[in-house]
Order: structure tokens, then sequence, then C-alpha cells
């Protein structure tokens, strides 16, 4: 094991949107001396791992961007509505060019254990290779969807094709031509791959667990027109994201389902239909509050699905959706229930015929068995917690994250954790991250992570650590935003751990809405971080030796 390098202020991990966006504050704004550490042998986080054919950003891209810097903004322009994993490389490529962040990221560098040093106050972290780090501030930006699941289905050895997983793609490609191929999962993932993987194989069969509703994107090049609105208007398009509920680049009417008569709501429906995107989630105010008014939005959904669908029996199968509309995270797709009027397409509904055992030649479910020369798993992610476990992270007294986290997540804000002071989690769990539109979450949490850092050194502090009492209080609030909402009726839903086997089912992010989580993080730091425990550690002394006068105070919800 090599000689720790005590050198630096700063490791970040991960090099994705929030970790390019956290070296920059923290090097060029605070002037720290900082590295980032990542798994890949390039940048991109997620983009780097999903290359799975069909796969496309979900939010648009003239939101899908970092909004800090003006330059940026009016330089860079997109060329789809929902752009794909290599323009978001490229876009990623020209901000750490610009901004000079490689010389300041180690590649092929994956971080295994992060543990505190109390005497130190110091988070001693170590890489695969052996590398050790000793540094005093320590943020994760290892994005929220980046553990891949991949189901321990029986016989999952035996299996004498090949296996991908849409999380974990081979950067070369996959060539699925003349080949039967399986895909597990109709997730956002699987409803953007099944179109593209039907193409070029010589048969798709989709094993499909769970239903999904799913919206056209209504993907297209962007026009020169609408590029010169957004050149002209990124102020707007700023103020709109920072202040919706979902930080993307459009309102949420304010008018509600039952406020129209039926037929004006069918033709709402219709036009958000025809427009596509997420965006039909917010053509009414109450979607996601009201069970009865959801149930219209369901139906209407429904109703396209089996006007799509020739054969009555897919149909049937692809319109059973047992959850509330937008309960689950919403595709949105580009053919998808098109896909399965082809010849080479068909659905397995594995509620009745549950999968048994992966065999030598394909999957056997209890009905029959599929020959297959490719399984692709679109089986999700262990979704918040996973990517944050997979490293052996230790607190105050050698307090392992997993066991602090036995019960379920527990943060304040979702940016820090009791008892690991000076560890700071972007887009961590109980923050809004993943119901909102990333980059605008990641900004957010990067720069009050920056202002945060820069407060404790202008007033001497050395260390800062979530108070329990205010994640405590914050963990409730979480649990109580998601009740008000429909989200936790998807009870098979990953926002609550419920696709990891034994996973403790919490609702994970934050469904307070963004711009109201903006004004509560807002306002914790202005009372002085208040629910943060601000200290100097004491030298040669474990570090809950405060010194006199730091202050816990109640948390700001
Ligand atoms: P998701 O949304 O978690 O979807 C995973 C899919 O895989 C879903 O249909 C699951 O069915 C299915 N699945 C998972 N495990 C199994 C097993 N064991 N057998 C059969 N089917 C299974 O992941 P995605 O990658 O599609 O999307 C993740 C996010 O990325 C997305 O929400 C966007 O934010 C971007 P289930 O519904 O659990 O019954």
């Amino acid at each position: 094991m090599n000689d720790r390098d005590s050198n630096l202020d700063a490791l970040v991990i991960g090099a994705g949107f929030s970790g390019l966006y956290q070296l920059l504050c923290l090097r060029d704004r605070l002037g720290l001396s900082v590295k980032v550490l990542e798994a890949a042998p390039d940048l991109g986080g997620t983009w780097y791992w999903n290359r799975y054919p069909g796969a496309r950003c979900d939010s648009e891209s003239h939101s899908y961007c970092y909004f800090f810097s003006k330059e940026l903004l009016e330089e860079w322009k997109w060329s789809e509505r929902y752009p794909e994993p290599p323009e978001i490389l490229r876009y990623l490529n020209h901000v750490a060019d610009k901004f000079d962040l490689r010389r300041d990221i180690c590649f092929n560098t994956r971080v295994t254990a992060a543990h505190y040093d109390g005497a130190a106050n110091r988070w001693d972290v170590v890489t695969e290779s052996g590398e050790r780090y000793l540094v005093r501030y320590l943020v994760t930006a290892v994005g929220c969807l980046s553990a891949a699941n991949i189901p321990q289905i029986p016989g999952l050895e035996s299996f004498a094709g090949r296996l991908y997983h849409t999380g974990q793609w081979p950067p070369e490609g996959v060539d699925f031509r003349g080949k039967r191929v399986g895909q597990i999962g109709t997730g956002s993932t699987g409803i953007q791959a099944a179109p593209v993987l039907a193409e070029s194989a010589a048969h798709l069969t989709v094993f499909q667990r769970t239903a999904q509703y799913s919206v056209p994107a209504r993907n297209a090049p962007l026009r020169e027109e609408f590029l010169q609105y957004v050149r002209e208007r990124h102020d707007e398009i700023r103020e709109v994201v920072r202040s919706t509920p979902n930080g993307h680049p459009f309102r949420i009417a304010r008018r509600k389902v039952f406020d129209v008569s039926e037929a004006e709501r069918q033709a709402i429906y219709e036009a958000a239909w025809e427009k596509g995107g997420l965006q039909f989630r917010a053509s009414f105010h109450d979607v996601l509050l009201d069970k009865a008014a959801n149930d219209t939005a369901a139906q209407f959904i429904k109703r396209k699905i089996r006007e799509i669908v020739k054969d009555p029996k897919t149909a049937q199968a692809l319109a059973d959706i047992d959850h509330p509309y937008a309960a689950k995270r919403p595709p949105i797709d580009t053919n998808y229930f098109e896909t399965f009027n082809r010849d080479n397409v068909t659905l397995v509904d594995l509620r009745a015929e549950p999968i048994e055992r992966i065999t030598p030649a394909g999957i056997k479910t209890r009905a029959s068995e599929y020959a297959l020369d490719i399984i692709v798993f679109a089986t999700g992610f262990d979704a918040m917690t996973g990517p944050l476990l997979k490293i052996d992270i230790r607190g105050r007294d050698g307090i392992a994250l997993r066991e602090a986290w036995a019960a379920g997540p527990s943060t304040y804000l979702g940016l820090q954790v009791p008892g690991f002071p000076n560890l700071f989690t972007v887009t961590g769990p109980g923050s809004p991250s993943v119901l909102c539109n990333m980059p605008v979450a990641i900004e957010q949490h990067v720069e009050w992570i920056t202002d945060c850092i820069a407060h404790m050194r202008e007033h001497g502090i050395d260390c800062c650590e979530a108070a329990a009492e205010a994640a405590e209080k914050w963990g409730e609030h979480v649990n109580t935003a998601a009740h008000a909402t429909l989200l936790p009726l998807a009870t098979h839903s990953w926002y609550l751990g419920a696709n990891i086997p034994g996973k403790p089912r919490v609702f994970m992010p934050y469904a307070g809405g963004m711009a109201r989580y903006r004004a509560i993080c807002d306002d914790v730091a202005a009372k002085g971080y208040e629910g943060f425990v601000m200290g100097r550690a004491k030298r040669n002394a474990t570090v809950n030796d405060f010194s006199a006068g730091a202050t816990i105070a109640s948390p700001g919800v």
C-alpha cells in the first residue's frame, strides 16, 4: 500500500455531472486542492455506462445542462430534443476542457473504502489499487442510478449465450444481427431499448413483470428557431427550472382534472400526448395528488395502448397496469407499444408465467422455454443508497454507513449523515434528486456544499456534521412529503427500494418539490447552518469533542 497523500483538501468521488461541477467549485471558487477519483476510464458517470441501444435523456436537452455559466449556455448547441449518450458525453467533455478539469481527475480509480479518522479529523480514502488519501472534505458524486441490479435468477451462470446489463454496456457496442434476444425489464430503460433492439435482432422476446405507462417522447432534431429562442431566453428558462417542483423547463398547470368537462379533459390529454414527453404529467395540477384525478390520465394512456397494439392479448398484458400513472418513474418512448406489432417481437407476461430459471439455452418460465442467444437485463439499479453502500464508508467511532442505514437511509437534507463529519453526499437520499431534472438538483447541491465549506473556512470551523435530531426530523418530513402524493401507492417502485430483495422499504427521494427544497436549504444556511453541528475538532482528540460554542439547532422544516 502506498503512503497516504495528505496534500489535498478534498476528494470528490465520481466524474459525472456532479463531480465535474464540484471539482470546479472547490478548486476554482474556493481555491482548495481537490482531486476527483473516477472508476470508469473516462468522464460522464451515468452517460459513460448507459450506452445501450435506444438510450436517451428523458429531460429536454435545453434544460439538461449546467446553468452556472452564461458563456457555456451561449456556446453550446444541442441537436435533438432528447440527446443520446454520445452527445451528452461531448457536452461534458466540452465542459471539462473549457474549465480545464481533466488534470485533476484520476480515471480507472475505484474508491473501495473511506474511513473517518477522528483524531486527525480527516477522511482516509483507499482505492482498489491501494492508493491512499487523507483529506478534510469528502464529497460523494456517485450518482443515484449507478449500482446495476442483476437479479439472482437461478441458473444465471449456466447460460451459454451472452448477458448484458443496460447500465454496464460495453463501449464497443453489441451486434444483435441474426440473434434471438431476450430482454428482462420494462422500466424507462427497457422501454427505450426494445424498439431499437427489435430493429436489428432476429427475434426479440420482452419479459414483462410489471406493465408500465409510457407517453411518446416525440424526439426530433431541434430547429434553428427553437435554438434561437433558447439562446435568447436562458435567464427565463433558468428561472423556470429553478422554480418548478421537478426542475423541468415547463410549469405544471394550475387547473385540476375535474375543473374541466370530460370532453375538454380528453382534448388536453390528446394535445399533451401529441406534444410528447414528461410534460404530459403536468397537464393538470392534481395528477399526482388525487387518485380519482390520476385515474383519468391512467385510463387515457391505457386506451392508447389498446388502440396501438393490434394483438388483443398482448395489448391487454401491456395495459394491465397496477399502479397510478407516474407513481413509478414515468417512461417516455419512441415506438415502444408499436414495437409489439412487429412479427419478430413477443411479449411474455411474467405475472401469468413467472421465470423459473435461466438454462444454458435461454429462459424457462412456468409455461414455456424461450431459446435465446443474448439476454439483456434492463432490470434497473440498487438506487440511491446502492452506490454509496458499495464503498466501505465508516464514520466516527468506526460506524459503518451500512450499519447506520440498516433500517433505511437517514440524512439531513440528503446532504449529510449524522456520525459522518465532513462527508457530503451530492443528490443523496432525502433530497429531490431523481424526482427532479438531475442537473438542476446537482447544481443546487454542489453550490450549497461549496457555500457550506466556504462558510466553515471563513469561520475557522473544521468540522461539519448533521445533527441526529435534525436528520430524524428531516426523515419524518421526507416521509410526510411522499405520502402527500400518490407516489407510495406504487409499492414495487425503486423509489421505495422495493426492487432489491431485502432492502428496507423507505421512500428515498424528497417529494416536496425542488423549489421548496431549495428554499429550505437556503434558509438552513441563512440561519448559520441550522441542524448541522459546526465545530472545531480539538487537535489530538477525538472529533466528537467539539469546541465550546458548537450549536445543535432544530432543522428548518
Ligand atoms: P427500473 O425502472 O427499475 O425498471 C427495471 C425493470 O426490470 C422493471 O420492469 C422491473 O420490473 C424489471 N425487473 C427487475 N427485476 C426483475 C426480475 N427479477 N424479473 C423480472 N423483471 C425484473 O430501471 P430502469 O433502468 O428501466 O430505469 C431506471 C431509471 O433510469 C429510470 O427511472 C430513469 O430515472 C432513468 P418491476 O417493475 O420491478 O416488476
